[in-house]
């Protein structure tokens, strides 16, 4: 029987860059002169997963075979003791993503054929109209769909307030990582929830419904507050409402799914199967949002999605600007792969992370294509990431209108 040649790793590389944002990108090197990459950037704290790749994970990674992809995964997860997490899972993430990667490359096939075969020609992708006023933000989701775009998430700013999430100066970029300490923004549920369904009223005249409309709630909202905003979207036939309430307690979201029909989409901040077990299994979502980088890699969000598929859940990974390129090349190799696909996030990066990022992904008529190099697609140039040094940011916080602390 022919026996795979073993593929001994020989390094594993953390690079740290920031075209504009920080970035920390993982490289294993086997002894064959082959390569995979995987993303470990976490929004505000890239060091931490940086120092868990380089000082605990890479060392024992030399001379294992990179064939073995879920023999290491079951290593670094078990092996860790102080399992789960979004620093350990993404380390975990970098290391899968970089090993499926390797495999692709030496097979000599981009990797959703490693991963099945495409279910789809192409992924479709949302892309994001935001502006300080509703006016502004019809405008810019005109230009969206001119653009191409079938489905875009609109974020507006609300009377009352200074500032919103999702709201950016740069129309084509979101970043909302904003400076060396955390800035405090202050909220207003009560202003946000009388202004949220004016926006998507408007936003159905002016778009028609043809359109598919999305909007992120982004963590702020408790779960009466998200029953009522469900059901004032109602008539607006939202694509979906996501991230309506922290979702620690995956219960809460009995009493939302209780009251609303609008469809609920929660999980970029997940990193493991067991941070949505019960919201897939009594059906209290429909679309769950881990992300490749920030829940295990390729093989653990193939388990995630595996499961949803049993419970007519759908995915909807996360891909914000702090995901770089490697992620999104991932994702798009997952999304063309999995049965069960919903639609994939895609901010834009800008054209010094691409540089730092070539790829073979391209977008066309409201679609991703991953393109059929073997392995991700996707590189990074190192002597042109070390031009860009790490620079610390933080993501904002967020306090009520009397000082109290909530999410942001
Ligand atoms: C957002 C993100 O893309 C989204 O849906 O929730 O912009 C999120 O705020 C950032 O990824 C946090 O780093
Ligand atoms: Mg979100």
């Amino acid at each position: 029987m022919s026996k795979t040649r073993t593929l001994p790793i020989t390094a594993a590389r953390v690079i740290v860059t920031c075209p504009g944002r920080n970035f920390v990108t993982l490289k294993i090197e086997t002894a064959a002169g082959s390569y995979g990459l995987g993303d470990a950037t976490l929004n505000g704290r890239e060091l931490a997963v940086a120092s868990y790749l380089a000082d605990h994970v890479a060392p024992s990674l030399i001379g294992r075979d990179a064939h073995q992809i879920e023999d290491i995964w079951q290593f670094l997860y078990r092996g860790a003791y102080w399992r789960r997490g979004p620093v350990t899972m993404s380390a975990i993430a970098a290391v899968d993503t970089a090993l499926w990667d390797i495999k692709a490359k030496e097979a000599g096939m981009p990797l959703y054929q490693l991963l099945g075969g495409a279910c789809r020609s192409g992924v479709r992708v949302y892309g994001h109209a935001n502006g300080e006023t509703l006016e502004e933000t019809i405008s810019e989701a005109r230009r969206y769909r001119d653009m191409g775009y079938t489905a875009i998430r609109l974020q507006s700013g609300v009377p009352g307030l200074a500032s919103t999430y999702g709201v950016s100066r740069d129309k084509m970029f979101y970043e909302p990582a904003d400076g060396g300490l955390p800035t405090e923004n202050t909220w207003s549920t009560s202003k946000y929830l009388a202004a949220t369904p004016r926006l998507f009223e408007a936003a159905r005249a002016a778009l028609g419904w043809e359109i598919d409309l999305l909007h992120d709630a982004h963590h702020r909202l408790t779960p009466i507050e998200a029953a009522r905003l469900g059901q004032d979207l109602e008539p607006y036939r939202l694509f979906w409402l996501e991230d309506t309430v922290a979702a620690d307690n995956q219960a809460s979201f009995r009493l939302i799914r209780r009251h609303t029909t609008t469809p609920l989409a929660v999980g970029e901040v997940f990193n493991s199967i067991w941070d949505c077990k019960q919201l897939i299994e009594e059906q209290l979502i429909d679309y769950i949002r881990a992300s490749v980088g920030h829940a295990g890699g390729i093989s653990h969000l193939r388990r995630i999605a595996v499961l949803a598929d049993l419970y007519d859940v759908k995915t909807g990974c996360h891909g914000a600007t702090d995901l770089s390129p490697v992620c999104m090349a991932a994702a798009l190799h997952f999304d063309l792969s999995m049965p069960n696909f919903g639609l994939q996030e895609y901010m834009c990066h800008t054209q010094e992370t691409d540089a730092v990022f070539p790829h073979a992904y391209r977008f066309s008529a409201g679609s991703l294509y991953p393109g059929d190099e073997p392995g991700l697609g996707v590189d990074i140039d190192e002597a042109l990431a070390a031009q860009y040094p790490y620079r610390r940011a933080y993501l904002p916080v967020n306090r009520l209108e009397d000082g109290t602390m909530t999410n942001w």
